[in-house]
Protein backbone atom coordinates (compact mmCIF):
# COMPACT_ATOMS: atom_id res chain seq x y z
CA UNK A 1 0.00 0.00 0.00
CA UNK A 2 1.18 3.72 -0.92
CA UNK A 3 2.92 5.30 2.27
CA UNK A 4 2.31 9.14 2.15
CA UNK A 5 3.73 11.84 4.63
CA UNK A 6 0.82 12.10 6.92
CA UNK A 7 1.51 8.45 7.95
CA UNK A 8 4.99 9.22 9.09
CA UNK A 9 3.07 11.57 11.91
CA UNK A 10 0.69 8.45 12.58
CA UNK A 11 1.73 7.11 15.78
CA UNK A 12 -0.16 3.77 15.38
CA UNK A 13 0.89 1.09 13.14
CA UNK A 14 -1.84 0.37 11.51
CA UNK A 15 -1.96 -2.96 11.89
CA UNK A 16 -1.19 -3.05 15.81
CA UNK A 17 -4.58 -3.66 17.89
CA UNK A 18 -5.31 -0.50 19.49
CA UNK A 19 -7.43 -1.04 23.14
CA UNK A 20 -9.07 1.54 23.79
CA UNK A 21 -10.82 0.03 26.92
CA UNK A 22 -9.94 -2.88 28.99
CA UNK A 23 -12.19 -5.06 26.38
CA UNK A 24 -12.81 -2.82 24.01
CA UNK A 25 -9.95 -3.52 20.95
CA UNK A 26 -9.45 -1.29 17.18
CA UNK A 27 -8.33 -3.52 14.90
CA UNK A 28 -6.84 -0.96 12.14
CA UNK A 29 -7.87 -2.29 8.55
CA UNK A 30 -8.96 -5.49 9.79
CA UNK A 31 -11.59 -6.03 7.12
CA UNK A 32 -9.54 -4.61 4.04
CA UNK A 33 -8.52 -8.39 2.63
CA UNK A 34 -12.28 -9.01 2.60
CA UNK A 35 -14.09 -6.07 0.96
CA UNK A 36 -13.83 -6.85 -1.98
CA UNK A 37 -16.25 -9.83 -1.09
CA UNK A 38 -18.49 -7.93 1.16
CA UNK A 39 -19.24 -5.09 -1.39
CA UNK A 40 -21.59 -6.95 -4.15
CA UNK A 41 -23.26 -9.31 -0.47
CA UNK A 42 -24.04 -5.83 0.98
CA UNK A 43 -25.51 -4.50 -1.96
CA UNK A 44 -27.61 -7.51 -2.35
CA UNK A 45 -29.03 -6.89 1.29
CA UNK A 46 -29.51 -3.66 0.56
CA UNK A 47 -31.65 -4.75 -2.75
CA UNK A 48 -33.40 -7.23 -0.90
CA UNK A 49 -34.36 -4.96 2.43
CA UNK A 50 -33.95 -1.10 1.51
CA UNK A 51 -32.06 1.06 3.37
CA UNK A 52 -34.71 3.18 5.70
CA UNK A 53 -35.62 5.98 8.22
CA UNK A 54 -36.77 5.12 11.45
CA UNK A 55 -38.80 6.64 13.73
CA UNK A 56 -37.75 7.20 17.43
CA UNK A 57 -40.03 6.23 20.24
CA UNK A 58 -40.06 10.14 20.40
CA UNK A 59 -41.66 10.96 17.08
CA UNK A 60 -37.82 11.86 16.03
CA UNK A 61 -36.94 10.92 12.11
CA UNK A 62 -33.07 9.20 12.28
CA UNK A 63 -30.61 10.78 10.55
CA UNK A 64 -28.78 7.46 9.25
CA UNK A 65 -30.37 4.80 7.46
CA UNK A 66 -30.50 1.44 8.04
CA UNK A 67 -31.31 -1.98 7.48
CA UNK A 68 -30.58 -5.38 8.62
CA UNK A 69 -29.10 -9.13 7.72
CA UNK A 70 -29.61 -12.46 10.22
CA UNK A 71 -32.17 -13.96 11.84
CA UNK A 72 -33.17 -10.65 13.82
CA UNK A 73 -32.92 -6.97 13.21
CA UNK A 74 -33.38 -4.31 15.30
CA UNK A 75 -36.11 -2.04 14.27
CA UNK A 76 -37.15 1.73 16.17
CA UNK A 77 -40.79 3.22 15.95
CA UNK A 78 -43.49 4.90 18.30
CA UNK A 79 -43.89 1.24 19.98
CA UNK A 80 -39.98 1.48 21.36
CA UNK A 81 -36.85 -0.58 20.38
CA UNK A 82 -36.61 -4.00 19.39
CA UNK A 83 -35.02 -7.11 17.64
CA UNK A 84 -37.77 -8.33 15.06
CA UNK A 85 -37.48 -11.51 12.93
CA UNK A 86 -39.31 -9.77 10.10
CA UNK A 87 -38.35 -6.89 8.06
CA UNK A 88 -41.50 -4.58 8.82
CA UNK A 89 -41.40 -3.17 5.79
CA UNK A 90 -41.94 -6.66 3.79
CA UNK A 91 -42.83 -8.63 6.82
CA UNK A 92 -40.54 -10.95 5.28
CA UNK A 93 -37.08 -12.53 7.20
CA UNK A 94 -34.62 -10.44 7.11
CA UNK A 95 -31.44 -11.24 4.33
CA UNK A 96 -29.45 -14.23 5.91
CA UNK A 97 -26.27 -13.33 7.49
CA UNK A 98 -23.49 -14.10 4.78
CA UNK A 99 -20.84 -16.02 5.85
CA UNK A 100 -17.95 -13.48 4.26
CA UNK A 101 -19.31 -11.47 7.41
CA UNK A 102 -19.85 -14.17 10.05
CA UNK A 103 -16.27 -15.06 9.51
CA UNK A 104 -14.49 -12.10 9.84
CA UNK A 105 -16.53 -11.03 13.28
CA UNK A 106 -15.61 -14.63 14.55
CA UNK A 107 -12.14 -13.70 13.86
CA UNK A 108 -12.20 -10.33 15.10
CA UNK A 109 -13.92 -11.50 18.27
CA UNK A 110 -11.53 -14.49 19.23
CA UNK A 111 -8.63 -12.02 18.93
CA UNK A 112 -10.05 -9.71 21.38
CA UNK A 113 -10.48 -12.62 23.46
CA UNK A 114 -14.20 -13.61 23.24
CA UNK A 115 -13.53 -17.13 21.52
CA UNK A 116 -17.83 -18.09 21.29
CA UNK A 117 -19.21 -14.95 19.90
CA UNK A 118 -22.38 -16.41 18.18
CA UNK A 119 -24.01 -13.37 15.92
CA UNK A 120 -27.52 -13.54 14.84
CA UNK A 121 -28.04 -9.72 14.04
CA UNK A 122 -26.11 -7.88 11.67
CA UNK A 123 -27.42 -3.82 11.57
CA UNK A 124 -26.29 -1.76 8.39
CA UNK A 125 -26.19 1.60 9.43
CA UNK A 126 -25.42 4.35 6.75
CA UNK A 127 -24.02 8.09 7.27
CA UNK A 128 -24.04 10.90 4.77
CA UNK A 129 -22.27 14.02 5.37
CA UNK A 130 -23.60 15.38 8.32
CA UNK A 131 -25.40 12.88 9.64
CA UNK A 132 -24.60 11.99 13.50
CA UNK A 133 -25.36 9.52 15.81
CA UNK A 134 -26.22 10.78 19.19
CA UNK A 135 -24.55 9.67 22.64
CA UNK A 136 -26.56 6.28 23.70
CA UNK A 137 -25.87 2.07 25.12
CA UNK A 138 -26.80 -0.56 23.16
CA UNK A 139 -29.13 -2.61 25.51
CA UNK A 140 -31.96 -4.30 23.38
CA UNK A 141 -29.55 -7.43 23.02
CA UNK A 142 -30.79 -10.65 25.63
CA UNK A 143 -26.97 -11.37 26.49
CA UNK A 144 -24.13 -8.16 27.59
CA UNK A 145 -21.96 -11.25 27.98
CA UNK A 146 -21.69 -11.32 24.06
CA UNK A 147 -19.63 -8.62 22.58
CA UNK A 148 -20.50 -6.59 19.42
CA UNK A 149 -18.20 -6.49 16.28
CA UNK A 150 -18.31 -3.08 13.84
CA UNK A 151 -17.07 -2.70 11.13
CA UNK A 152 -16.77 0.52 9.48
CA UNK A 153 -16.59 0.95 5.13
CA UNK A 154 -16.43 4.42 3.24
CA UNK A 155 -15.98 7.84 4.92
CA UNK A 156 -13.97 8.07 8.15
CA UNK A 157 -16.02 8.92 11.43
CA UNK A 158 -14.87 10.46 14.53
CA UNK A 159 -16.01 7.65 17.48
CA UNK A 160 -17.47 9.22 20.78
CA UNK A 161 -16.42 6.14 23.75
CA UNK A 162 -17.86 7.84 26.60
CA UNK A 163 -18.65 5.96 30.27
CA UNK A 164 -21.10 4.10 31.91
CA UNK A 165 -23.20 7.14 32.95
CA UNK A 166 -24.27 9.78 30.32
CA UNK A 167 -22.27 13.12 31.17
CA UNK A 168 -19.05 11.10 31.76
CA UNK A 169 -16.15 12.16 29.53
CA UNK A 170 -15.82 10.77 25.81
CA UNK A 171 -12.57 10.14 24.06
CA UNK A 172 -12.58 10.72 20.47
CA UNK A 173 -11.77 7.47 18.21
CA UNK A 174 -11.04 7.82 14.51
CA UNK A 175 -12.76 5.50 12.66
CA UNK A 176 -11.28 4.28 9.15
CA UNK A 177 -12.58 2.31 6.06
CA UNK A 178 -11.61 -1.66 7.13
CA UNK A 179 -10.94 -0.59 10.80
CA UNK A 180 -12.96 -3.31 12.73
CA UNK A 181 -14.12 -2.84 16.50
CA UNK A 182 -14.90 -5.15 19.38
CA UNK A 183 -16.41 -4.34 22.59
CA UNK A 184 -17.64 -6.89 25.33
CA UNK A 185 -17.12 -7.00 28.80
CA UNK A 186 -17.32 -4.49 31.06
CA UNK A 187 -16.98 -1.96 27.66
CA UNK A 188 -20.36 -3.27 26.46
CA UNK A 189 -22.35 -0.97 27.92
CA UNK A 190 -20.35 2.01 27.73
CA UNK A 191 -21.99 5.41 25.86
CA UNK A 192 -20.99 5.80 22.54
CA UNK A 193 -21.66 8.20 19.24
CA UNK A 194 -20.70 9.08 16.13
CA UNK A 195 -19.63 12.86 15.32
CA UNK A 196 -21.29 14.29 12.10
CA UNK A 197 -19.81 12.71 9.05
CA UNK A 198 -17.32 14.99 7.25
CA UNK A 199 -18.34 15.73 3.27
CA UNK A 200 -15.88 13.89 1.13
CA UNK A 201 -15.64 11.00 -0.81
CA UNK A 202 -14.42 7.54 -0.49
CA UNK A 203 -13.00 5.78 -4.05
CA UNK A 204 -15.22 2.69 -3.44
CA UNK A 205 -18.61 3.94 -1.60
CA UNK A 206 -18.87 7.26 -2.59
CA UNK A 207 -20.48 10.26 0.02
CA UNK A 208 -20.82 7.67 2.34
CA UNK A 209 -20.04 6.09 5.25
CA UNK A 210 -21.55 2.04 6.18
CA UNK A 211 -21.51 0.70 9.84
CA UNK A 212 -21.83 -2.91 9.73
CA UNK A 213 -22.58 -3.67 13.46
CA UNK A 214 -22.81 -7.44 14.30
CA UNK A 215 -24.18 -8.67 17.79
CA UNK A 216 -26.02 -12.20 19.24
CA UNK A 217 -29.55 -10.51 19.86
CA UNK A 218 -31.51 -13.02 20.89
C1 LIG B 1 -19.06 0.86 22.14
N1 LIG B 1 -23.16 2.25 15.73
O1 LIG B 1 -25.45 0.81 15.75
S1 LIG B 1 -20.41 0.93 16.01
C2 LIG B 1 -25.06 1.25 16.84
O2 LIG B 1 -20.57 3.60 13.83
C3 LIG B 1 -23.83 2.08 16.87
O3 LIG B 1 -22.63 3.14 13.35
C4 LIG B 1 -22.01 3.09 15.61
O4 LIG B 1 -23.48 2.56 17.90
C5 LIG B 1 -21.70 3.28 14.16
O5 LIG B 1 -25.61 1.02 17.93
C6 LIG B 1 -20.84 2.58 16.37
C7 LIG B 1 -19.30 0.55 17.30
C8 LIG B 1 -19.90 0.24 18.63
C9 LIG B 1 -21.02 -0.53 18.77
C10 LIG B 1 -21.47 -0.85 20.02
C11 LIG B 1 -20.82 -0.40 21.17
C12 LIG B 1 -19.26 0.70 19.73
C13 LIG B 1 -19.72 0.40 21.01
C14 LIG B 1 -21.25 -0.74 22.47
C15 LIG B 1 -20.56 -0.28 23.57
C16 LIG B 1 -19.47 0.55 23.40
FE1 LIG C 1 -24.57 1.68 19.53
Amino acid sequence: MMQTELDLFNPHDPLQPQWVGTQAVVLPGFALQQVQALLPVLRQIIAQAPLRHMFTPGGLKMAVGLTNCGALGWVSDRHGYRYSAVDPLSNQPWPALPEVLLGLANRAASLAGFSDFHADACLVNCYRPGNRLSLHQDRDERDFDQPIVSISLGLPAVFLLGGHARNAPTQRIGLRHGDVLVWGGEDRLRFHGVLPLKPGSHPLLGELRINLTLRKAG
